[in-house]
This record gives structure tokens, C-alpha cells and sequence, in this order.
């Protein structure tokens, strides 16, 4: 009997008193996780000068087992250690439930970082809160979103008890923060990191129906949802409470290390650098200053450490999506922060008195943003363009300040598990080209441009992507009862639901073909509009959006005319777990929010990787894939981004109007569709008119703006899609520029260029 094999069976025989080949798929998971999760705790920590946190409301960290398995480097081994039983992998998996601690990019960004980390042996742990119910579960019925929680801790799951626990000083009401950790076992390097996941003592159950719960039980609620709705004031006070927990207990955790390592608070810079993802770690920068002066530092040393410790990154420009939140609120929540973040405005009041730089503003806002900016040392942007973006606009007068601390870290994901792990037949074929370098060397993907002329490789290229969308077919019809035409052009549009993403205007696109299929012009091939995507449950126009696309769903469903040759299909409940399997599907990636407002996209990288052509508006990190690529491996349109910040600009006489769009005559008998009759009887006429109301009269992310020239666009691409050999060049092109947006690659910059952990 193998090793692996003695040790499984000792967990089965412990547990159940049963040997490994008579236990359950449900006991062999079980069995089978308790010994990764204990062979990844092992692992012994990176060792160097300087530990990184990382400090994140959200870790969109998915299935884990797969994942870790590969890290270990038993993933071979355990799938044929199982295989000798008659048993698969694959089955087990889906028995493992998602953890659902995050909204989108953001928390899959952390994520993937995490995974790079590790596997590039630096030391370095995430901080976070572990929600109990993460973000709502999404179902569909009466085509609109219904949402109910999303339980995923269970008896056995990933989490180790730690025994550590902090006392957080809310005002009122003091609370003990336990901590719960994550191994994260890194590829290659033999090491673990940690994911510390702050939780109450006593949490709440689940709520009985939907997703609503009594918001101002913080002693019990507090770690039930990520961002609970924060329409109402008890949600937006909840926010605060979360994020004052995570960072307090976070704080306190890294001084204790920073103890037991045997350092003193003086030396904290030297040793520590917090890494803060957007602004809901913010409070960090206060709650350390007060930890240190109340360890006996002068607040001009502990404002010169925490400044030389902390760094920040920006993930939008989106103005309203900028925290600010009332002092009232800290002086409730964090009471003794409140005084610190009064001195810390007065001190930079003294040395720039512009008010656009302030932290407290007027209405005692609190600017979360600038706190960071003036007292951490770096900020840096997630791609070139949203950078260069935040440098020239958004936070110009603080780049005048300092202009030394912005930089731009481009985005990455990590190919394990968005190549390697969700893609094995794409995997074996690049490795049969160019052999298996490329995984600790992803630029080396470039060597499979040799093969760009080899008809034969293009042509599995092309036999590999066919035998994923079959795969994912499968999947669709289990889960949602939806047969699917394999055959058809996959037309992928997967991400978070918000206007400035723009899934209006593909659903406008969808209308269009609807038309055109209806007045006998029938295109070349069948296409497939496929989406994905949450929307917030307070977000009213993104779940008018849903309820559209799925209105055209149901719509095309029942029309054998326009069947054949276009169908729209909306993924329920989309997570990492459909991502994985839709990505490797996918022959069109949609990129196609409005210049200027997607900061980078992290989904149009995961989607190259595996063989999908972008098309998309010159936003975010599809500049960097245009430049990487080509302008004949990619389909760009739209108005660029300059022009479309002028566009927003009162002044100038150039401000958009949707109006004057509207009125040209393909736009209006499109948006007009929203209150057809064949529409109106399937979906809700309030629903439809506000969002045909609002998209004629406002359009504030400009839909209408870009629609001819998407259709345009659009129609060229799926075209081309008949070239088969010249459309697998594309793919190859992608695939092999892929490398450079590993998250290897993001994580070394990182490292060299703010962290220097040594
Ligand atoms: C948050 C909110 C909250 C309230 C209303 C509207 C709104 C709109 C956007 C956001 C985004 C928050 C930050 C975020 O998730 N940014 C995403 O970060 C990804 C990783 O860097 C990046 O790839 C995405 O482009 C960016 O949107």
C-alpha cells in the first residue's frame, strides 16, 4: 500500500471503521480533505526579514481541494490512488461546498494572490472575516434574482481552530474576535502560508427565508454576510462594525507576531508591511497608531511607523463606490479611533490646506481613500490605464503631493487553477508543444507561437475547445435543465451585473439579432449569448438588467424561428465553481464596460488563457491584452477613454446625452423592444419601462453611446469565427500571451517594487 493510501486509510478506519475502498463518496471527501488540510498545516511557514499581510474584506478562494492537492504535488497521485478504487476526483469535488467569501474581482484578486505568495515561498498571510452565510446564493424564478444565503461551513471544512482570540473595543460593547485559519500550501515552494479568518464567538444561524436578519445583532450577526446590504442605515453602521473587526483583531495579531518574533513596536516598519485591498481595510491605519502610542510610542514615531507600513490599492474610480463614512459612525463603532483620525486630517490640514485632499470633509465624511494615500507609502492602481487614469484625474492633487508613492501593479491571475486546474486537455496540449516550463515560467507560454503555422496543433486547439463546450453543456443541463447547442458560438459575458460593465448593451445586441433573425436574415453559424452574474440585492437597475436577459431567454426559448441560430442563456447562482468550468468554453470573451470605468477585469485574462477572443473597449487590462496580442487577435471598439471623460465633463459643451443616441433610428427600434408586446407578456412591464425609461433618458454608463459600432464589432468577430484555421491562430496568439498576466508575474512586482519582504 502506497504511503498516501496508509495515511487515508488511517483517517477512515479513525472515523468511520471503515476501509478507504467501503467508504461513501461523502466519507471518502471527508476523509480526503482532513488529509490535505492537515498535510498543508505541516507545511512549515516562509521564512524572512519582513511578513507581509494582506488585508482584504473578501477572499473569493473557491473549491479548495483540487487546488491543494496540486499545490502539494499529490494531485496525480491522489486522482489515481482513487482511480485503483473505481472511484474519480471529479466526484468528490462536488461534494465540496464553494465558500462564497467574496463579491467578484476584488476577492478573486486576493485570492489568487494568496495562491502566487505561497508559491513563490514569501511570507505572507491574508486577513479577513469568515461570513458564515458569504455572499447570497442566486435563484432565478419569474425571470428576476432571488437571493438566499449561502451557507458553506460545515462539520468538516478548511477551517482550523486556532485557540487565539482578540478583544476588539467597540464602543458599548466590547467583542471577542476568534480566529480561524486557512492553509494556503504554495506550488513548488514546500511551504504554507496562512488565511486568518476573524469570527464572533457565538454566531447567528441562518435567517429562516431570503437573506434579511436582524442588522444591529452585531454580537451575533456580525460575520453572518459579506456587505450586507448597505441601502439602510443599520446595513451601512453593520460595514463599519465588520470592518473595525477584521483590522482590530488584525492589528493585534500582527503586533503579538511581531512580538513573538522578537521585535519591538519601534521596529514594527522593518518588519511588517500591510497591504491594504481598497478601502474597507482602511481603519487599520488608525487602529495601529493607537495600539502603538497606547504601547508607549509618541504618536510622531507611531504615525512614522504605520506610514512606513502600510500600502494602498485602488480598485475603482468609480466615485460613488469611494468610501466615506460619517464620523458619527466611528465615534459609535470605534470611539477611540475617532480622536486619531481627527488629529491625522488636523496634520495634513497643517501641510496641505487644499480641501480636496482632506480626510474629514465638511459634513464630517471621512475619506477613506486619503487617509491612505497621506499616511501609507505606496498606492498603486490594478493596470496601466487605471493608473495613469488615477494619476491624471480621480486623485491628480495627490499625485501633485506625491508623486513617488503612485505606481501601477497590472493585475494577474494564477494559471494553476484558471489554466491547470479547470483546463487538463488545453494543459496536456501546451505541454506536449512546448513541454511543462511555462508553469513556474509563464512568460515561456510564448514558445507556443512556434506552432502558429502547424495546422495540426491548431486543429486539436480547435478539438480541445469543442470538447469543453460539450463538457459545459453537461453541466448546464444537470443543474439548470438547459440544452445547449455545443456546436453554436460561445459568446461569454461572466462578471459582477453593473451598468458601467455594460450587460444592457449585449442584451441590446441580443435584440438586435432577435430582429434581424425574425425579418429572415439569418446569420452565418448559431450563436450563444451566455452571462453570468450577481447582482447586488439593493441594486435596482443591475436586477432590471437580469430580469431582461432573462425575458430574451425565455423569449427565444419558445421561438423555433429564432432557436436555431441565437440563444441566451444566464448561468444561476454564478460563482468560481461555474467560472472554472465555463471559461474553458468560451470562444468570445465580452469585455465591454465603458472606457475608462472597468479599473482592470481580471476575468478577460482567465478567459484568454484559455482560448477566447476578446472583444472588448479599449478599458482596464484590455489595453495591455490588445497591446500583447495584436490588433488581429483581438476586436476592439468604442469610444476611448479620454473622450469619454470629457463626455462627463459639464464643460465644454461635449456632455453626453442618451437622448441624441437614442434617436438614431437602430438604437431607438432597439430600446423601444424593452416594451414590445412579445416582451411585455413574458416580463414585468414596472421592471421593463423603468429600465427602458432610464436608458433613454439617462444611460449614465453610456450604452447607447458605443451600440452600433458593438454590433459592428460583434458581427465581424463571429464572422471570423468561420476562418477555423485562422480563428485557432487567434486562439494560440491568446493562449501564448497569456503569460505575463500570471499573478506570479504581479506578485514579484509587488515584491520588488513595494513589500521587499527578503
Ligand atoms: C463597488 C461598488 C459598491 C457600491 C456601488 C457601486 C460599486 C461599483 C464598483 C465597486 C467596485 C469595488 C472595487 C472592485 O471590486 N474593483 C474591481 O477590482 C478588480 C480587481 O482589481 C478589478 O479587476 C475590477 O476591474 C474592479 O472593478
Amino acid at each position: 500500500m502506497t504511503e498516501l493510501k496508509q495515511q487515508l486509510a488511517g483517517i477512515t478506519r479513525e472515523r468511520f471503521a471503515l476501509d478507504p475502498e467501503a467508504c461513501g463518496d461523502r466519507q471518502l471527501y471527508q476523509a480526503l480533505l482532513a488529509l490535505t488540510r492537515r498535510l498543508a498545516e505541516e507545511r512549515p511557514a516562509p521564512v524572512g526579514e519582513r511578513k507581509l499581510y494582506y488585508f482584504s474584506a473578501e477572499f473569493l478562494v473557491g473549491k479548495l481541494l483540487s487546488n491543494n492537492l496540486l499545490a502539494l504535488g499529490i494531485h496525480g497521485q491522489v486522482r489515481e490512488l482513487l482511480a485503483s478504487m473505481g472511484r474519480e476526483l471529479g466526484d468528490l469535488e462536488e461534494l465540496e461546498p464553494e465558500p462564497s467569501l467574496g463579491n467578484g474581482g476584488l476577492g478573486r484578486l486576493a485570492a489568487c494572490f494568496l495562491d502566487s505568495i505561497a508559491a513563490l515561498g514569501l511570507q505572507g498571510d491574508g486577513v479577513g472575516l469568515n461570513y458564515h452565510y458569504g455572499l447570497f446564493r442566486q435563484q432565478f424564478a419569474g425571470c428576476k434574482q432571488e437571493e438566499t444565503p449561502n451557507p458553506w461551513i460545515e462539520p468538516e471544512s478548511w477551517l482550523i481552530p486556532t485557540g487565539k482570540s482578540f478583544t476588539v473595543p467597540f464602543g458599548g460593547l466590547p467583542l471577542k474576535a476568534v480566529l480561524w485559519d486557512v492553509a494556503v500550501p504554495g506550488a513548488y515552494s514546500g511551504c504554507a502560508n496562512r488565511l486568518h479568518l476573524f469570527d464572533v464567538e457565538e454566531p447567528a444561524g441562518a435567517p429562516e427565508e431570503g437573506i434579511a436578519f436582524d442588522k444591529t445583532d452585531i454580537a451575533h450577526q456580525l460575520t453572518s454576510f459579506l456587505y450586507p446590504d448597505d441601502g439602510d442605515e443599520e446595513g451601512r453602521l453593520l460595514r463599519v462594525y465588520q470592518q473595525y473587526f477584521m483590522v482590530s483583531a488584525g492589528a493585534q495579531l500582527i503586533l503579538q507576531e511581531l512580538k513573538e518574533r522578537g521585535y519591538g513596536l519601534e521596529e514594527l516598519a522593518d518588519h511588517v508591511v500591510i497591504q491594504i485591498n481598497d478601502t474597507h481595510p482602511s481603519m487599520v491605519i488608525p487602529e495601529l497608531i493607537r495600539l502603538l502610542t497606547e504601547g508607549g510610542l509618541t504618536m510622531d514615531q507611531a504615525i512614522d511607523q504605520v506610514s512606513r507600513t502600510c500600502a494602498y490599492t485602488n480598485h475603482t474610480i468609480l466615485a460613488e463606490a469611494l468610501e466615506k463614512w460619517p464620523l458619527a459612525f466611528i465615534e459609535k463603532v470605534a470611539p477611540l479611533l475617532a480622536p486619531i483620525i481627527r488629529e491625522l486630517d488636523r496634520r495634513v490640514r497643517e501641510t496641505c490646506p487644499d480641501e480636496q485632499t482632506a480626510i474629514l470633509d465638511e459634513k464630517e465624511l471621512v475619506h477613506m481613500a486619503h487617509m491612505d494615500i497621506h499616511y501609507g507609502f505606496s498606492v498603486n492602481g490594478v493596470a496601466a490605464l487605471h493608473t495613469e487614469i488615477l494619476k491624471s484625474a480621480e486623485l491628480q492633487p495627490f499625485y501633485a503631493l506625491y508623486p513617488g508613492k503612485f505606481n501601477n501593479k497590472t493585475n494577474g491571475v494564477t494559471l494553476r487553477r484558471w489554466l491547470e486546474a479547470c483546463n487538463p486537455d488545453l494543459t496536456a496540449l501546451i505541454d506536449g508543444c512546448i513541454g511543462d516550463g511555462w508553469r513556474r515560467d509563464p512568460a515561456r507560454l510564448e514558445e507556443l507561437e512556434r506552432y502558429a503555422h502547424d495546422a495540426q496543433v491548431l486543429s486539436r486547439l480547435l478539438a480541445v475547445k469543442q470538447s469543453a463546450k460539450e463538457r459545459f453543456c453537461g453541466f448546464l443541463r444537470e443543474a439548470q435543465g438547459v440544452a445547449l447547442d455545443p456546436n453554436s458560438i460561445f459568446d461569454v459575458q461572466i462578471k459582477r451585473l453593473h451598468e458601467y460593465k455594460r450587460q444592457q448593451m449585449n442584451a441590446l445586441y441580443v435584440v438586435h439579432q432577435y430582429l434581424e433573425i425574425k425579418a429572415g436574415r439569418l446569420p452565418e453559424r448559431p450563436v450563444t449569448v451566455l452571462f453570468g452574474a450577481k447582482a447586488a440585492p439593493a441594486y435596482v437597475m443591475a436586477k432590471h438588467i437580469i430580469h431582461l436577459i432573462l425575458c430574451l431567454q425565455a423569449l427565444i426559448e419558445n421561438d423555433p424561428e429564432v432557436r436555431p441560430w441565437l440563444r441566451v442563456a444566464m448561468v444561476e447562482n454564478y460563482n468560481v465553481t461555474w467560472a472554472e468550468r465555463l471559461i474553458p468554453a468560451a470562444d468570445i470573451s465580452e469585455q465591454i464596460s465603458l472606457a475608462s470605468k472597468e479599473a482592470s477585469g481580471t476575468g478577460n485574462m482567465k478567459l484568454m488563457a484559455n482560448g477566447a477572443v476578446t472583444l472588448g473597449t479599449l478599458d482596464g487590462a484590455n489595453v495591455e491584452i490588445a497591446q500583447l496580442v495584436g490588433p488581429g487577435n483581438i476586436y476592439t471598439f468604442g469610444t476611448p477613454s479620454d473622450q469619454v471623460i470629457r463626455m462627463y465633463d459639464d464643460k465644454g459643451g461635449q456632455r453626453y446625452r442618451a437622448l441624441d443616441y437614442y434617436h438614431s433610428p437602430k438604437v431607438e427600434r432597439l430600446v423601444d423592444f424593452l416594451l414590445s408586446e412579445e416582451l411585455l407578456r413574458i416580463g414585468d412591464p414596472l421592471c421593463l419601462a423603468a429600465l427602458w425609461r432610464d436608458m433613454k433618458g439617462k444611460d449614465w454608463f453610456m450604452a447607447l453611446l458605443d451600440l452600433e459600432e458593438y454590433i459592428a464589432v460583434k458581427n465581424q468577430a463571429l464572422r471570423a469565427y468561420g476562418g477555423r484555421e485562422t480563428w485557432a491562430r487567434k486562439m494560440l496568439v491568446n493562449i501564448a500571451k497569456s503569460g505575463y498576466f500570471s499573478s506570479d508575474r504581479t506578485i514579484r512586482q509587488y515584491n520588488e517594487e513595494i513589500w521587499r519582504l527578503g
